[in-house]
């Protein structure tokens, strides 16, 4: 018997034009466990800051061996993994808390990008292999989403621990229901 591992899945609240998050629908629909992951689910706010205190709060508390944070990405047509966060707030629609970024570092003495340290091209074959359509991002862009890998990645990178973000596509592009067999195709190969 494999010894159970803790999985923290997040997914976001509604923002801007998205009325309905199909990251967090997709997480919040998934199960307890899947093989050996106990899973843990967190819904996140998209403001600034916060939202990267709320992830944090939620390690603390979960105690996870891998973190994998989604969000939605409402013009691609894929769901992407992202291969890394970078040191940087820009953005000009507001955060739910009203405030916009013109550009400045997340953390003024930290590195300029973080990447994952997980097998992106195995976990693409992965989603790929259930019929999804997936491709690597190269940026999780300058919004809410990048400041959590970012937040992410850094607890990864301080803990010998894994993340991941993976942004999907709105829900008529690729529907709830396989975001989370995408979810569960690379939870089963990690
Ligand atoms: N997508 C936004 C923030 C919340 C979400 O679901 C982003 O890509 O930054």
């Amino acid at each position: 018997m494999e010894a159970v591992r803790r999985v923290l899945l997040t997914g976001f609240e509604p923002f801007g034009q998205v009325k309905v998050n199909p990251s967090w629908a997709a997480v919040e629909g998934m199960p307890e466990s899947v093989g050996q992951w106990e899973v843990h689910k967190r819904r996140m706010p998209v403001v600034f800051g916060i939202a990267q205190e709320t992830v944090m709060d939620a390690i603390r508390e979960v105690q996870p061996d891998l973190v994998i944070a989604c969000g939605v990405a409402a013009g691609r047509e894929k769901v992407t993994p992202e291969l890394v966060a970078v040191n940087w707030r820009m953005a000009s629609l507001p955060d739910n808390g009203g405030k916009v970024y013109s550009g400045e570092k997340i953390d003024p003495q930290g590195p300029a990008a973080r990447m994952t340290d997980l097998d992106v091209s195995g976990i693409i074959s992965a989603v790929r292999s259930e019929g999804i359509p997936c491709e690597l991002s190269l940026s999780a862009g300058s919004y809410v989403c990048n400041d959590v890998y970012w937040e992410v990645l850094r607890w990864a990178g301080d803990t010998g621990r894994s993340g991941l973000f993976v942004h999907v596509p709105s829900e008529d592009k690729v529907t709830v229901e396989d975001d989370r067999r995408a979810l569960h195709a690379i939870l089963r190969i990690l």
